[in-house]
């Protein structure tokens, strides 16, 4: 519509939804915006209702991820608005091109206190791309759109904030259609530098971060991989960034990944590190091994400048589109004689003999062997996780799609998580809520309906997402909840054993039967407790998604404890006053 046209602002903010492709919102009906919900059945729109916001941004971010596509979600001026908060926060650490719609108190009563108001910009300035405020109800258009163009050409979280009395008003509008703009491969002169850097690398080594995801880049990474014929590291919780199946993949890097993938690089000259920030968290030593080459040069690539260069230095930085640069790159090196070429079989053999020591070291490492993890598996009827999350990911359907919480044991099955195509893996990213994973499932199978759905949740973060069972029963949405039931917020009780002397505070959980209550719920509940009911529990489960049932398994696990998240942000306790004395 490129002629301005009589509406109100309500059908201008549902015509802008339907111009940029708005198919789904996920939200809590509120009064605040009801005259444009009226009208989204019209519009082509499902509105589907959650049990708590948090979930329905959580959802939206899950529907992001899944498709590439904006996740929608909109919530009740002050309170729904402000139950948004730590999903948004969670988005915009996943980079997921979520806008969500904050309507707001009434602009002439702004100010005075009235019901459910707050001022909902600050709340949110940190955590999102771009806060669009419709200023004027004759703006809602304009403003609404720009959030849609931004979502996507920043990658991240944007607000749209409406005083609720500009919902109405009759006003001349024009719905612009998307604005989409290429970021391609940056600057020639750092290309020519990266290229030149490649081509002379003995052992250059991959990074595959979620910028190749997200600029379905995949094949590109692939092509240059195999011209490099270097081996590719996944960037800390993108497994899904490079094929599992590749003799060039080596697996992630980071907190329980790949010791093949950390062992090489440990030996790269030349990292490429493409369409990745290089996150601190996902760069720290693990198992020991201080992986990351220090010595080597290094080029990034990501699609935001200000983070080239900012945890670790680098020697070429790249802004652009991964996909674009490494097309470029692959152009440059065309022809074109390589260091690397000397050495390839040597290469090609220390390739395949990590990753073989690590299969052997995986497959033999069945349980942890630390004291507190061999106590407390003793006399256990119950599983062993790792063996647990292996049979799991021997039973794992073709194109699953498995979002991950935070917990000892989400973190543990990191090594576990293996996938041949993008949009594959929603871990909590680097914001780290419990109660991500389920929530985000959902959203993800809206999103992709075709796709096997699988959430994995600890017992502790259940407790916080559990709610939206609700919202699978009502709105059938078929997708399978694997939840480790340890009797424990695992992670944390890891830092009582290998800090505080065993002092455990609030770790315990005690459970009711998690089956019986999804059950209750009306979705489906299975405990299984044996392995060998481990890989067919979750096929039937998969199965079952087909007829829009959500399935959770509860898996019933020992107390062992992997290695802990944070070894590196704590110490052991010093005190000083007389009475705290024991406290050591
Ligand atoms: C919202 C939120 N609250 C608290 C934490 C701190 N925290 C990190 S891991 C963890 C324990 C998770 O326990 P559970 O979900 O049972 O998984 P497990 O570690 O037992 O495998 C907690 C409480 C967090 N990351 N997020
Ligand atoms: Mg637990």
């Amino acid at each position: 519509m490129s002629t301005p046209q009589r509406m109100t602002p309500s059908e201008a903010l549902v015509e802008t939804l339907a111009a940029h492709g708005v198919t789904e919102v996920f939200g809590i009906v509120g009064s605040a915006y009801m005259d444009a919900l009226d009208i989204f059945p019209a519009a082509g729109i499902r509105f589907i209702p959650v049990a708590h916001e948090q979930g329905a941004a959580h959802m939206a971010d899950g529907y992001a991820r899944a498709s590439g596509r904006h996740g929608v979600c909109i919530a009740q001026n002050g309170p729904g608005v402000t139950n948004f908060v730590t999903a948004i926060a969670a988005a915009y650490w996943a980079h997921s091109p979520v806008v969500f719609i904050t309507p707001e108190t009434g602009s002439m009563t702004m100010g005075l206190g009235g019901f459910q108001e707050t001022e909902q910009l600050p709340i949110f300035a940190k955590i999102t791309r771009y806060q669009g405020h419709v200023s004027s109800p004759k703006r809602m258009a304009e403003i609404a759109a720009r959030c849609f163009d931004r979502a996507l050409l920043e990658l991240g979280p944007c607000q749209l904030n409406i005083p609720r009395d500009h919902f109405y008003g009759d006003i001349q509008a024009t719905i612009s259609p998307p604005l989409r703009i290429g970021r391609g491969a940056g600057e020639e002169a750092a290309l020519d530098e990266a290229a030149a850097l490649l081509a002379a690398a003995k052992f250059p080594v991959i990074v595959a971060g979620g910028g190749v995801i997200m600029a379905g880049g995949g094949a590109e990474a692939v092509a240059l991989a195999e011209r490099l014929h270097a081996p590719v590291c996944t960037s800390y919780l993108h497994n899904d960034a490079f094929p599992a199946s590749h003799p060039l993949w080596c697996g992630p890097l980071g907190y329980q990944g790949s010791k093949a993938a950390m062992q090489l690089i440990a030996q790269a000259d030349v990292v490429l590190a493409l369409g990745t920030r290089l996150g601190p968290f996902g760069t720290l030593p693990q198992y020991g091994i201080e992986y990351w080459p220090a010595g080597a040069k290094i080029i990034q690539v990501d699609a935001e400048a200000r983070v080239l260069g900012l945890v670790k230095p680098v020697s070429v930085g790249l802004c652009g589109d991964a996909r674009a640069v490494a097309a470029a790159l692959l152009q440059r090196l065309a022809g074109r004689e390589l260091a690397c070429a000397a050495n390839l079989s040597g290469r090609s053999a220390r390739i395949a003999g990590e990753k073989a020591a690590w299969e052997q070291e995986l497959a033999g490492w069945t349980h942890e062997r630390d004291p507190f993890s061999l106590e407390a598996a003793k006399d256990s009827p119950h599983m062993h996780p790792r063996q647990m999350l292996r049979e799991l990911e021997q039973a794992m359907p073709k194109h699953a799609m498995v979002s991950t919480d935070i917990g000892n044991i989400c973190s543990v099955a990191n090594s576990y998580l293996r996938f041949d195509e993008p949009r594959s893996m929603f871990a909590a990213m680097s914001f780290g809520n419990c109660g991500y994973a389920f929530p985000v499932i959902c959203g993800a199978k809206v999103a992709r309906p075709d796709r096997p759905a699988i959430a994995y949740v600890g017992d502790g973060a259940w407790g916080i997402s559990l709610n939206e069972l609700l919202t699978c029963a009502r709105e059938k949405i078929g997708v399978t909840v694997v939840l480790f039931n340890n009797g424990q917020w695992g992670a944390e009780k890891k830092n009582h054993v290998d800090f505080y002397s065993r002092r455990f505070q609030g770790v315990n959980l005690a459970n009711p039967s998690w089956a019986a209550v999804a059950r209750a719920f009306g979705c489906e509940g299975v405990t299984v407790d044996r392995l060998t009911d481990v890989g067919p529990a979750l096929q039937a489960a998969v199965r079952a998604q087909a007829e829009g049932t959500c399935t959770v398994l509860e898996m019933m696990v020992t107390q062992e404890l992997g290695d802990p998240f944070r070894r590196d942000a704590l110490s052991k306790p010093v005190r000083y006053l007389e009475k705290y004395r024991d406290y050591t």
